[in-house]
Order: structure tokens, then sequence, then C-alpha cells
């Protein structure tokens, strides 16, 4: 069998997606998301004019062996858009490997380790009372794991509050880049108080997350990490930047609060000292972002010798091809943790056919053969590419900072 074409589809059913599709002298084909939120076009000419030419009459069920050569080969190594490249183009030849097997793709990955995939679904208000009623209205769904943002008074709408970042109706990301508004000693105080009122609201046998999305400094996120103890979160996300891994440290010496990273991450590099040194619980790499099924499964194995478990970025910047991967690898490996979900918007669902199914808080794989995500050329053509940025973040004195 050999790879006889390969195309980069891109498409914006409800927002911007860029989809592999490799297809081999044998007719069977897979499919491989490569999308990167607010760059797309880098990774589509990646893809087209770079690496794809290079494949074309390989062994597509190599994919260890393409892997390495994407990798050693690029010779600038890493980085985002290199490695959502790799992703793409890994995820499409994982899917054909699993056809060609006539296997749903987590048999290929060690068979199943559980029945189900526990996700978290997203609730933001402008105000404490207004998660409080969509954490509870989530949880009448079914939901056992749930992430909470609020607004911070006096400040417009920022990242994981209110409708500003519902991607969905495309409140998060604009034609051009817009500019918000982040104050730390504004959200400090606020936040121990929204869990206090969800613990009230909700109870104990409900997981509660919280996603700070890289805006403390390490002694900021010790601090607010002492403060919700008592509300026993499932975890604090992105607490820091995590350029410098070591700066956990600060936050592991002062706090036992469970701490997640890595949505950002495209290598195992970008973890080594997090994991070893045990700083986190929680490595949130996500099929397109870190290589693909290859890459994330290497990660995964790596982090289970240090007690550091799973949690697949997933909100509905990553196609459903990403989600498909995802849920293949979380079904297979041991140390799942958990898979972020926040569905799709209907055009997002008619152009991309998901065989993996959602259920009351958890997600399922297909058992039909591949990770179970197909896509329409043809309706997919009919979104056609629209520039759109990720917003950016300025402290109030007007100095940039972490969206
Ligand atoms: C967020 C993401 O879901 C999360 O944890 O950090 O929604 C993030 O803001 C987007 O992926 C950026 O494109
Ligand atoms: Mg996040």
């Amino acid at each position: 069998m050999k790879i006889k074409e390969i195309k980069v589809i891109v498409c914006s059913p409800g927002r911007n997606f860029v989809t592999v599709k490799v297809i081999t002298d044998e007719g069977v084909y897979g499919i491989g998301d490569g999308t990167v939120n607010g760059r797309e076009l880098a990774v589509v000419s990646y893809l087209k004019d770079h690496i794809a030419p290079t494949l074309i009459g390989k062994d597509p069920l190599r994919t260890e062996d393409i892997w390495q050569y994407l990798y050693k080969g690029a010779y600038w190594r890493r980085g985002p858009i290199t490695m959502a490249a790799i992703a793409a183009i890994d995820m499409a030849l994982w899917d054909i490997k699993a056809k060609v097997a006539n296997m749903p793709l987590y048999q290929l990955l060690g068979g199943r380790s559980r029945d189900k995939v526990m996700i978290y679904k997203h609730v933001g208000g402008l105000d404490i009372s207004e998660v409080t009623e969509g954490v509870i209205a989530m949880r009448e769904q079914g939901l056992d794991a749930i992430r909470a943002q609020v607004s911070i008074p006096g400040l417009p709408p920022i990242y994981g509050t209110g409708p500003s970042t519902d991607q969905a109706a495309g409140g998060m990301i604009k034609p051009m880049v817009t500019e918000e508004v982040w104050a730390t000693h504004k959200y400090m105080p606020l936040v121990p108080k929204l869990f206090e009122k969800l613990r009230d609201a909700v109870g104990w046998d409900v997981h509660l997350l919280h996603d700070v999305h890289h805006r403390l400094t390490p002694i900021e996120a010790a601090r607010l990490g002492k403060d919700l103890e008592p509300y026993r979160l499932f975890w604090l996300e992105d607490a820091v930047p995590a350029e410098l891994q070591e700066g956990f440290r600060i936050i592991r010496q002062h706090t036992t609060q469970p701490l997640a990273v890595g949505e950002i991450f495209n290598s195992v590099y970008d973890t080594t000292t997090l994991i070893q040194e045990q700083l986190i619980d929680y490595i949130r790499v996500t099929a397109v972002h870190a290589g693909g099924v290859t890459g994330i499964k290497k990660i995964f194995d790596f982090a289970s010798i240090y007690h550091v478990k799973s949690a697949c970025h997933g909100p509905m910047d990553m196609s459903p091809a990403t989600m498909g991967a995802n849920i293949h690898v979380d079904t297979a490996i041991n140390n799942f943790g958990i898979q972020e979900f926040t569905g799709y918007t209907k055009e997002t669902y008619d152009v991309f056919k998901c065989d993996w199914r959602y259920d009351r808080g958890y997600l399922y794989p297909n058992e039909t053969p591949g990770h179970g995500t197909d896509i329409d050329e043809d309706l997919a053509a009919k979104y056609p590419y629209a520039a759109a940025y990720l917003p950016v973040a300025r402290l109030e004195d007007g100095s940039m900072t972490s969206w």
C-alpha cells in the first residue's frame, strides 16, 4: 500500500478547521486535524508546500517511521505549526492503519481500558449567581465534571466568562485581533467566593475545575491554590505560563491543589521537568497540537511513570478529527484523567461525520474501523476560510499580559 494523494481541506463551519485527507493507492483514506486557532494558514502551507510532496509513495502503515521522518527531517524541530502539521498526517495514518486492520483505533493502542470517557464542559458567566445557575443546569444534564469561570466585576468579559468566549457564537474569535483587559488583584479574591458558592449549590460529589489561562505568577498561583483548598477542586489549570517549567516548584511547595497544564505544549520536551518532578497532576496535551496519536501516546506513557494523568484539551477550536483520535487514546491508556469536550456547532457536525458519541457527561468511541471521524468535502467547500484571531490581553496600565 502506498500514499497516492494528500489533500489539505480548509473550511469554516462555525470556525476555521484545517483537515488533511491521506489517500492510498488501494482507495483506503484517513483524515487528520491540523487546526491551530488563529494561525491556520501557516499549517496549510507547511502541509501543502513542504511535507505532503515528500510523503507520496511512502507506506502509510509506517506511522512511527513517518513521524520520525517528519520530526527529525524538519531539521528545525518542534513548535506549534510543525507539530500540528505532523499531527494531521499522523492522525490520518492511524485512521488508515485501523481501517486496514478493520478495528476501532483504540484496539491498536492496547485495547479498551475503560467503558467510557469522562468529560467536562464549560460554564461561564458574568457573575457568581449566573455561573451557579449554569453549573446546576450542567449537573442536571448528568455531568460529573464541570469547569467554572466568572467575569471580574468592573472589567469587560475576558476568556472563560460569558458569551464573549462562546466559540459557537464566534464570540471568542474575531476577524481582527481584539484587546481585553486583565487585573490579577481583582480576580484573586473572587475565585474562592465562586467555588464556596458552587460547593454550597452542588455539593461534593461533582468535580469542579477552573482555568486560570496562564495569567498568574507562581507565588500568586500558590496563594490561589491555598485559598481554593477548602473547595477541593479537581484541578487548577494553566495557573502560570509554563515556558519556565521549574516555576511550578514554587506552587507545589505551598499548596496541595491539583494542577493541570499543557494545552499549548507541542512536544514531550515541554513537559519533562513538570512530569519528572511531579510538579503537576494532569498533562493537557491533545492530538492536534502535540504530534498526533503517536505524539500524545508517547507523552502519556512517559507521564504514567510519574503518577501524572492525561487530560486532553478539547474545546471546539480543534476539529472532531482530533476529538476522535483523543477518545481512542483516552479509551486505551491506563492513566486517563479526563477529556475536555465542549461539543460543536450544528454546521461542524454536518461537515464532520462522527461515529463516536456523547451521552450525559461521557464520550464513547466508535466500534467502526478508524478513529470515527470523516469529512464531507462537498459540504466543507460551502464554508470557506475566513481569517479569525484570538484576542490579546493587556493589564490596566496597558502592558501586554497573557490572554
Ligand atoms: C481553553 C481553550 O478550553 C480551554 O482550556 O484554554 O479554550 C483556549 O482558550 C483555546 O483553545 C484557545 O484557542
Ligand atoms: Mg485551558
